[in-house]
């Protein structure tokens, strides 16, 4: 097939590109590389060190003898989006061009209106392109767990069964995400099953949970090849950080009791699902909903696990609960069914003592590159405003 793949130089896109591209799929990749840019504005950078992009796929081809195709342009830009879609003609859009980190969206004012302009018209760009161009095209669109927060009840894969006064229907399952980044999501697929209802368009929302890792049999096949990997208060995911943090001896940052839960994923589970998306595409007029995780652990266990494989590795890992800087329930009810991946055949990398330790591994192989400053958190949910910003005064009548 050929695949056109929105913000495929990113942490997911870039390995979920290449293993396209290993499975006989003609990949082309299009980023405007804000993902670099923004590393600069926050000081930090990838604790692994990443290639140029012209460079991954010079090392690409060198490998692989495979073509990766790589266009530079922005969702956001109409011309470059409907010009890319129309010459190209994919048979699927894999899309994962959004700004995804939840404490970037809540630093302030403009922080939020980029990120929800930023994802919200980029995939209505997108649409748009797609219902022009090629009607028939599936997109994959990356959504995420976010979206249906933690309820006190069951979570279904996209819909819900209701029986409301004696009338049944079958309903998109209720958001309650956390954050405005989470929100812009909740507004993505609206859009999407809005599209797909009246233009017939086919899409996949893949709700991913929290990914983890860095490697996969691609990325290490050449230094050049090597994947991103976020550690930092803003972009660095949970478990990636507690592995970076044991590795440079900084307590674990559980933030609270540590009992909010939620689903998580390898690398590598990232890069199959979304392949078996796009070789098992949804039907035209079809908005599909699939729940992209594996398993579920609360903060705190998966401090306790990091606790554990470290001291293995000779490391003595200290855990510190720190006052919450996100507004989120840390004593939940979470259950979340995903079997809609599994029915298709993926056969998860589960998170073992081996799995644990190779993660360890790769934060001890770079912690050198590690800014023990750039770890702690400072971006705060409830005030919606930089820290050192003056308070505004109301404006007066
Ligand atoms: P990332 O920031 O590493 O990658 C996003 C890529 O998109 C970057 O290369 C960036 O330059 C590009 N991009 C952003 N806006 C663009 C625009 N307007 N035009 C063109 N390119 C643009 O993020 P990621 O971790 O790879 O996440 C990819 C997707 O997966 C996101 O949609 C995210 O919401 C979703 N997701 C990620 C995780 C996770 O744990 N990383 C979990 C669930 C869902
Ligand atoms: N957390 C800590 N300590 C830390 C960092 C995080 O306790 O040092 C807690 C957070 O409070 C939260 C949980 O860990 O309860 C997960 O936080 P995270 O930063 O790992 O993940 P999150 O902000 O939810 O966002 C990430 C991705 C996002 C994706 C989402 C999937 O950045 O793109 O949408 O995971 S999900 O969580 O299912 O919505």
């Amino acid at each position: 097939m050929k695949i056109l793949v929105f913000g495929g130089d990113g942490y997911c896109g870039w390995p979920t590109s290449l293993h396209l591209s290993e499975v006989g799929h003609e990949v082309v990749i299009a980023d405007n590389f804000v993902r670099r840019s923004i590393d600069h504005e926050l000081g930090a950078a990838s604790l692994t060190p990443i290639s140029d992009p012209k460079e991954r796929v010079r090392a690409w081809r060198e490998t692989s003898g495979a073509e990766i195709g790589l266009e530079y342009g922005d969702l956001l830009d109409w011309e470059f989006t409907s010009d890319v879609v129309r010459r190209h003609r994919p048979d699927a859009v894999v899309h994962f061009a959004e700004q995804r980190a939840a404490p970037y969206s809540m630093i302030d004012r403009s922080h939020a209106v980029y990120t929800q302009h930023n994802n919200v018209i980029g995939t209505l760009n997108l649409l748009f392109a797609l219902s022009e161009h090629v009607p028939d095209c599936h997109l994959v669109k990356l959504g995420t767990m976010g979206e249906y927060g933690t309820p006190n009840i069951d979570i279904e894969e996209g819909y819900l069964e209701v029986e409301h006064n004696g009338r049944k229907d079958t309903l998109p399952f209720p958001k309650q995400p956390g954050s405005w980044y989470h929100l812009s999501k909740v507004h993505d697929s609206h859009n999407i099953m809005f599209a797909c209802k009246i233009w017939g368009l086919r899409a996949t929302d893949l709700n991913q949970g929290v990914v983890y890792g860095t490697i996969t049999p691609q990325t290490e096949r050449d230094p050049r090849l090597m994947n991103r990997f976020d550690y930092e208060e803003v972009f660095g995911t949970v478990l990636n950080r507690f592995c970076v943090q044991a590795a440079i001896g900084h307590p674990l940052t559980v933030y609270g009791d540590g009992g909010q839960t939620r689903g998580f994923l390898d690398i590598r589970d990232t890069v199959r699902c979304v392949e078996l998306a796009v070789e098992n595409p949804a039907d035209a007029g079809e908005f599909r909903v699939f729940n992209q995780f594996t398993e579920e652990f609360s903060v705190r266990q998966l401090a306790g696990m990091i606790v554990d494989a470290a001291a293995k590795l000779g490391i003595e890992a200290l855990v510190e609960n720190l006052p919450n800087p996100r507004v989120e329930l840390e004593d939940h009810y979470y259950n979340a069914k995903h079997t809609g991946l599994l029915d298709l055949g993926l056969d998860p990398h589960y998170l073992s003592d081996s799995l644990l330790d190779s993660l360890l591994n790769i934060a001890v192989e770079h912690r050198a590159r590690a800014d023990a400053e750039i770890v702690m958190p400072s971006v705060s949910w409830r005030s919606g405003r930089r820290q050192t910003e003056p308070e505004m005064a109301e404006p007066q009548a």
